[in-house]
């Protein structure tokens, strides 16, 4: 048998690799929506009953878990990095800094292997592919806190604005809402990951898909850990006093949408754009940097 089939039946067996990493203030249901996402409880919530642990949260590292999905046939290795929520200290530089450093410390692991004679065959690349920011659904402006998160991150990652726990807004709140936010993302120049296409080489159907997905930024996501019958059928849903709300239905969120770009269409976009693209930038930043301090010292 040709070595390269072999090669591709083992890495379709063993799946494809996807990392996504949640950021966004504390409460905006980051935790809820990774549960939903992967329909099992990956991730703890918060303890809030006991005063001791939730004071210590803000403090805890990021780590990362692991868990295997299918979606459409394939079989995905999903890494998801939840990261401490921010917003209710006083000075957030810190938490800031994590973050950008776990991102940037994964690129710093892959340039070492890479510059090894000997590669280790065990060696995990751990770069961020997706990094999913949760915007408060405060109805307002984009926050200075987010604006600021969202520049210093969207240079290192591809950076996918979302409102979090967006049932709390009516229609035309939402609508209204997400118009504003785009409003602020551009006026700030801040380089989110838009779905980009080239009209030129792109095929209709692509141009369409990524035009459809571009006009629903930010996405407006809803999470559920409940299941709930509906027609004789179990579905995530979040229930009211004055209804359900479904988790996978359009008409309620843009849920499905976001998991079938970042886990389908969109997965193998992201995962190029991440490597080719930005992790190139950093280890051209990183190279110079280190020849130019290197000729000074000379
Ligand atoms: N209305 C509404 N509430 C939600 C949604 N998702 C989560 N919640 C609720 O919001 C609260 C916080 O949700 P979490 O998922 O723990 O939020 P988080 O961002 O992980 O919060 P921390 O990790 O504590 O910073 C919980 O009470 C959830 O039940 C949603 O889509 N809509
Ligand atoms: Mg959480």
């Amino acid at each position: 048998m040709p070595p390269n089939i072999t090669k591709r039946r083992r890495s379709k067996a063993k799946g494809v690799g996807f990392t996504v990493m949640v950021v966004g203030a504390s409460g905006t249901g980051r935790t809820t929506f990774v549960n939903t996402l992967c329909e099992s409880e990956v991730l703890p919530h918060k303890d809030c009953d006991n005063p001791e642990t939730a004071a210590l949260e803000t403090s805890l590292a990021i780590k990362p878990v692991n868990v295997d999905i299918e979606e459409d046939g394939l079989r995905i290795n999903l890494t998801i990095v939840d990261t401490p929520g921010f917003g209710d200290n006083v000075n957030n530089d810190l938490a800031f800094q994590e973050i950008v450093n776990y991102l940037e410390r994964q690129y710093d692991d892959i340039l070492a292997e890479q510059s090894r004679i000997k590669r280790n065959p065990r060696f995990r690349d751990n770069r961020v592919h997706c990094l999913l920011y949760f915007i408060p659904p405060t109805g307002h402006y984009l926050r200075e806190i987010d604006v600021e998160l969202m520049q210093k991150l969207s240079h290192r990652v591809n950076v996918i604005p979302v409102i979090g726990r967006s049932d709390s807004l009516t229609l035309s709140e939402l609508k209204a809402f997400k118009k504003r936010v785009m409003e602020d993302i551009s006026h700030f120049d801040i380089p989110v990951y838009n779905f980009p296409y080239d009209v030129e080489e792109d095929d209709e159907d692509t141009i369409q898909e990524n035009q459809e997905l571009r006009s629903l930024l930010p996405f407006a996501i809803m999470g559920s850990e409940e299941e709930v019958e509906i027609d004789g059928e179990y579905v995530r849903a979040r229930v009211y006093p004055w209804g359900v709300a479904i988790v996978d239905d359009p008409e309620h969120s843009d849920f499905s949408r976001l998991r079938g770009a970042i886990l389908g269409t969109h997965l193998q976009d992201l995962k190029s754009l991440t490597e080719d693209v930005l992790y190139e930038t950093y280890r051209t930043e990183k190279l110079s940097r280190t020849t130019g301090s290197y000729m000074e010292a000379r």
